[in-house]
């Protein structure tokens, strides 16, 4: 009885760890490392991303970013879109986003720079 309480344990123990930490996504486009992380863990409602922008090891300080999260149409759901235009704050951008259920939430980030290129990342969260 006594490996089974501690397995029970183990397993929310890893469940909780894996749903309380916050979220870091690093990706590459374009020569550019980007890095997207939430405040805190992820949850129904108003949540916070920070946006670190480099090329070549240096910060990228003079992009316009902005960020769009939206959720397919599912049954009995209308598709979900939520934008924010992410705010310079010290070395990071700052947006945040309403994710109005849980589930799959899609995302992308687009920024400009001040060459005008325009480059954008996708990937998916979950919440
Ligand atoms: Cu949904």
């Amino acid at each position: 009885m006594k490996t089974v309480f501690k397995s029970i344990i183990a397993v929310l123990f890893a469940f909780y760890a894996l749903h309380s930490a916050p979220i870091v996504h690093k990706k590459n486009k374009g020569g550019y490392d980007i890095e997207l992380v939430s405040e805190k863990s992820l949850s129904v409602g108003s949540n916070k991303f920070f946006i670190s922008l480099s090329k070549d090891g240096e910060v990228v300080k003079d992009a316009k970013v902005k960020v769009k999260f939206f959720m397919p149409e599912m049954p009995g759901m209308p598709y979900m879109e939520y934008g924010d235009k992410a705010k310079l704050v010290g070395d990071k951008y700052e947006a945040s986003a309403s994710l109005s259920m849980s589930g799959t939430w899609q995302y992308s980030v687009k920024f400009k720079t001040k060459e005008g290129k325009v480059h954008a990342i996708r990937g998916s969260l979950n919440l």
